[in-house]
């Protein structure tokens, strides 16, 4: 072979190449490519291996030529291997792509019970008083519940509560949170300003306004001194707080065996404003909790001494108070777990 036609044949090897790498599809095909061209067997290196038949004269010029087509040829497969990665880079994008100004999946979230939350509206308005929230059992003795409150056994007082006894010797569900009351008195020292909160049971027959099962918030202060003005001043406070500051409120005489005097406390119909309703029963009042200064015995029973310490103590139905807020007429709806009724509390 001489010097022309080997110098035509680099040249016809370089066209075709740089033809096939042009067309190359993907980077396996630039690979075999490569191999098919540059490879210890390949075109390139087959052609050189005329250069041995040629004059010693013209080997360089040949060399030149085959240096600057291997140059070419790698450049070329080079930039095709860059626009093929761009490419397959471009299209995974296009693919892959996300869309990060679409909203999220909202997460569902929960809400308080209504009872929860009312009873930590009335604790947070005590709270602001320095009433501190204690808990006392749900499984009480019959001594704490009952005789420590001044209700003895086979007192006729005892038909005030319908009981749910439990199968251990004189153990029952609290039907008050009371007895909270007592262990406060044994465990602290004066002053006491204590809030119980709870769920508490009574054997009931189930209607709008009777459940077996109800929460309770009572709240007991002690301390030298301490008057029934204290407790009126007091509950005039959280009526404010929670019905409203203009709301009049008033107390009536009532009676608990645990208290001495006892009292009804009132506020101004908030369905009515006293004008007289079926809610008010047309007194143009609502009751919305008991109270009255702690008896002198129960007192003695907490452990302290009633010449020298005296408090008042009150209590409330937590769903009574919550019917007020939220306008609700059946107390079976707190128990139902009905979602209709839950998501109007969020
Ligand atoms: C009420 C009404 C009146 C009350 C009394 C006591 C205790 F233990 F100190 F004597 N605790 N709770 C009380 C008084 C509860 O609920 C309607």
């Amino acid at each position: 072979m001489n010097l022309a036609s080997l110098i035509a044949e680099l040249h016809r090897l370089r066209d075709s190449a740089l033809e096939a790498i042009g067309a190359a599809p993907d980077a396996a095909s630039l690979d075999e490519l490569r191999v098919d061209y540059l490879g210890k067997k390949g075109r390139l290196t087959a052609i050189l291996r005329g250069i041995g038949d040629l004059p010693p004269a013209d080997k360089p010029a040949v060399g030149a030529v085959a240096n600057e087509v291997r140059d070419e040829v790698e450049r070329a497969l080079a930039e095709r291997g860059r626009l093929l990665r761009a490419a397959a880079l471009a299209a995974r994008l296009e693919a892959e792509a996300v869309d990060v100004t679409t909203p999220g999946r909202t997460i569902g979230r929960g809400s308080l019970h209504p009872i929860v939350e009312t009873s930590r509206r009335i604790a947070e308005i005590f709270g602001q008083f320095g009433f501190v929230v204690y808990e006392g059992p749900e499984i009480e003795d019959d001594v704490t519940n009952f005789q420590m409150l001044n209700i003895p056994p086979d007192h006729p007082a005892r038909d005030l509560w319908d009981t749910l006894y439990v199968d251990v010797e004189g153990h029952l569900l609290r039907t008050h949170t009371s007895p909270g009351q007592i262990r406060v008195m044994r465990e602290a020292a004066p002053p006491i300003r204590a809030l119980l909160p709870g769920r508490c049971y009574r054997y009931e027959a189930i209607d709008a306004s009777h459940a077996s099962e109800f929460f309770q918030v009572e709240g007991l202060m002690i301390d030298e001194g301490t008057t029934m003005a204290d407790l009126r001043g007091l509950l005039d406070q959280f009526a404010h707080a929670m019905f409203g500051a203009h709301r009049p409120t008033r107390f009536r005489p009532g009676y608990y065996p645990f208290t001495e005097p006892s009292v009804a406390f009132d506020v101004r119909c908030v369905v009515c404003n006293g004008r007289g309703c079926p809610a008010c029963s047309r007194t143009g009042w609502m009751t919305i909790l008991g109270a009255g200064m702690v008896h002198p015995v129960v007192l003695r029973y907490g452990g302290l001494d009633p010449e020298r310490f005296q408090g008042f103590a009150f209590g409330m139905g937590v769903e009574r108070i919550a019917n007020l807020r939220h306008a609700v007429g059946d107390l079976r709806l707190y128990m139902d777990n009905d979602l209709r009724f839950l998501e109007q509390f969020r």
